[in-house]
This record gives C-alpha cells, sequence and structure tokens, in this order.
C-alpha cells in the first residue's frame, strides 16, 4: 500500500512595507521613476496616495526622532510640500527595500539605490523606507488613516 502524500506547505510569507518619496522628489517630478524602480524591482504596489502631512501627523510619523537636534528641520521639511506615500508589497519586503533605498546619506549611497540617484543631502534625501515590521505597520496607519 502506498504512503499517502501529503500536499508540502507553500505558505508564502508576503511583507508590506512604506515608502514615501519626499518633498523635493515630488517637487522635481521624479516620483514616476522612482515608481518605475519599484515596479522593475518587483515590488507590487498595494496602494498609493499623494498628500500633504500637516504637523502633528509628521511629528507622529518622526516620533522616534524627537528630540533630536535635526527634529524641528525635519518636520519642517517634510510638511513643506507634497509626498507620494506607497504601501508595497514582496518577500522580504522590508530588507529588501532599505537596499533599494541606500544609506541615508546619499553621498554614502551605493550607486544604483534610489537615494544616490535622486537624494541631495542627509535631509533631502528623496525617500523614506520603513525600517522594521513595527515601523511599517505604525506609518501605513499615519498615512493611510487607519485606527
Ligand atoms: P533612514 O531614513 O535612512 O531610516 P533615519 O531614520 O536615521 O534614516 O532618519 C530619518 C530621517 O531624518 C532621514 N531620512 C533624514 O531625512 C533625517 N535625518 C537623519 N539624520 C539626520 C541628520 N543628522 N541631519 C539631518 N537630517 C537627518
Amino acid at each position: 500500500m502506498r504512503a499517502r502524500l501529503e500536499r508540502p506547505a507553500t505558505e508564502v510569507f508576503v511583507d508590506r512595507t512604506f515608502l514615501m518619496i519626499k518633498p523635493e522628489a515630488v517637487r522635481s517630478g521624479k516620483q514616476g521613476e522612482i515608481i518605475d524602480l519599484l515596479v522593475k524591482n518587483r515590488f507590487r504596489i498595494v496602494r498609493m496616495k499623494q498628500f500633504a502631512f500637516d504637523a502633528p501627523r509628521a511629528r507622529s510619523f518622526y516620533a522616534m526622532h524627537d528630540g533630536k537636534h535635526f527634529f524641528v528641520d525635519l518636520v519642517g521639511y517634510i510638511t513643506s510640500g507634497d509626498v507620494v506615500g506607497i504601501e508595497l508589497e514582496k518577500e522580504g519586503a522590508i530588507e529588501l527595500l532599505r537596499e533599494l533605498v541606500g544609506a541615508t546619506d546619499p553621498a554614502k549611497a551605493r550607486p544604483g539605490t534610489i537615494r544616490y540617484m535622486y537624494g541631495t543631502d542627509l535631509q533631502r534625501n528623496a525617500v523614506h523606507a520603513s525600517d522594521s515590521r513595527e515601523s511599517a505597520e505604525k506609518e501605513l496607519a499615519i498615512v493611510f488613516h487607519e485606527k
């Protein structure tokens, strides 16, 4: 008698993360090129919106930097114009997106990364990408108004 074959577990873990195109990249019309890079790197866009942060929402978004010397400037900058918030899905999305985004300081970012191509300086570094699952959940909730 043959043993019954169990179907192997084929559960695929798809992670969600959050990318935000910052004001200077939106002002200079680079959002299309950045979105194209995401799609070419096989991130799936779940939802996306262009909007402007008000100061309370920006302070909550960047709460982990509250008290740092650049916090007031950071909030001022991120509220200075429209941003594009994008929810993305892919296996290993958080780590893979951080790789594609590159180092915080565009001067230190590797060629081929988004910050190397579109960043200007430490503050105007083109995009933000969530650094953990917890940050992604929090940031998606703030931007897409989930409670
Ligand atoms: P990342 O965005 O690479 O996760 P974080 O979380 O350390 O970097 O910093 C959040 C944001 O705060 C950065 N994207 C940058 O715009 C700003 N920032 C970080 N460090 C500095 C700094 N020393 N001076 C000015 N702005 C900074």
